[in-house]
């Protein structure tokens, strides 16, 4: 741990990408901390636009930056719109972090992904397996926007002396998640198809893939209040990972969800979706040395996360 935490009281705390799950959930738990939380609608600044970006940063003048904005979907998302999520995702990281440095930032928040260790990486999944194998395929183009914004951080880190860090959140959950039927996560797509087939009276619903690859589920409140507990706590090149250290399959996953909405049909699979990275499970150890450890069970957060689904806004 840092000898001196990093003093939050009284900055002004950029938090790029606030209407998304993570960024929500950040602004949420900043709210109870003494700062002044900045954000920016896409209408008004877009951080795909460098020189907007440039911009707004030589007038806002953030001294921390939370950079959650990112173009993120599950397997089937990630898998077809490839092009969208490598350039997106980079010129996301290159505009922010950069206008962060020549703005004179005074701490960096980077979120990357689990995704960005190689595909058969031994589990679970230690921060020094980066770069020790080949991908994923289905969620490469992502991967590697990410993996280039760790990069970064590490560059400008060596470079400048930047006191930029990178977090690698496992998969993710919770209020403000997407819902859509083809391009959201997991957690999502299976609390609404199986709410939905409730609601029907279907006798059966169906779950991609066989349901042996193994998740781990990490509530998005607990990701904000690890990012503010590392702000605080952590100064330091190598990235570290948040998850809860513990995984199920995604066929014990369905089995929480029916449970969850109650529902009570046959589960069935549809091999013909891909399965993707067979387990991803992120060793938490350096986590743990860092004083945070996970405090949501999967059960207590599936339930939050349904009655936020049943209390969403129309059309998300
Ligand atoms: O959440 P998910 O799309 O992301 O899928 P990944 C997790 C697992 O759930 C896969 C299965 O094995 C899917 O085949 N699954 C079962 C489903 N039913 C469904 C369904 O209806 N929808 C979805 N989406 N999956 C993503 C990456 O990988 O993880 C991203 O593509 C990102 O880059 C994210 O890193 C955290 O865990 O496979």
């Amino acid at each position: 741990m840092a000898a001196v935490p990093f003093e939050l009281k009284g900055k002004k705390v950029f938090v790029a990408g606030h209407r998304g799950m993570v960024g929500s959930a950040l602004v949420r738990r900043l709210a109870r901390e003494d700062v002044d939380i900045l954000t920016v609608q896409r209408s008004e600044v877009d951080l795909l636009n460098q020189a907007e970006t440039n911009r707004w940063f030589e007038k806002a003048r953030p001294q921390v930056v939370l950079h959650a904005a990112a173009k993120v979907g599950g397997i089937h998302a990630n898998n077809t719109l490839r092009a969208e999520f490598i350039y997106e995702n980079l010129q996301l990281a290159a505009n922010v972090i950069h206008a962060a440095h020549v703005n004179g930032v005074e701490k960096l928040l980077f979120l990357g992904s689990s995704c960005i260790y190689p595909k058969l990486a031994p589990q679970p999944l230690r921060e020094d397996s980066l770069l020790t194998g080949e991908l994923e395929p289905t969620n490469e183009p992502y991967a590697i926007a990410k993996i280039a914004g760790v990069k970064m951080v590490e560059a400008y880190r060596s470079q400048y002396g930047s006191d930029f860090i990178s977090l690698m959140p496992t998969n993710l959950y919770g209020p403000g998640d997407n819902y859509h039927p083809e391009y959201s996560h997991v957690v999502a797509a299976l609390i609404r198809r199986f709410h939905e087939a409730k609601e029907a009276g279907a006798p059966s619903v169906a779950v991609w893939g066989t349901g042996t690859p193994r998740r781990e589920f990490l509530y998005v409140d607990d990701m904000a209040d690890a990012s503010i507990h590392l702000l605080r706590h952590y100064s330091g090149g190598t990235l570290v990972n948040v998850g809860t250290g513990e995984d199920i399959t995604i066929a014990e996953f369905a089995r929480v969800v029916a449970k969850t909405v109650s529902y009570t049909g046959e589960i069935v699979y549809d091999p013909s979706r891909p399965d993707g990275t067979p387990r991803k499970l992120l060793d938490v150890s350096r986590l743990a040395e860092l004083g945070w450890k996970a405090r949501t069970s999967l059960e207590e957060g599936m339930k939050l996360a349904y009655r936020a689904f049943l209390e969403r806004k129309p059309g998300t």
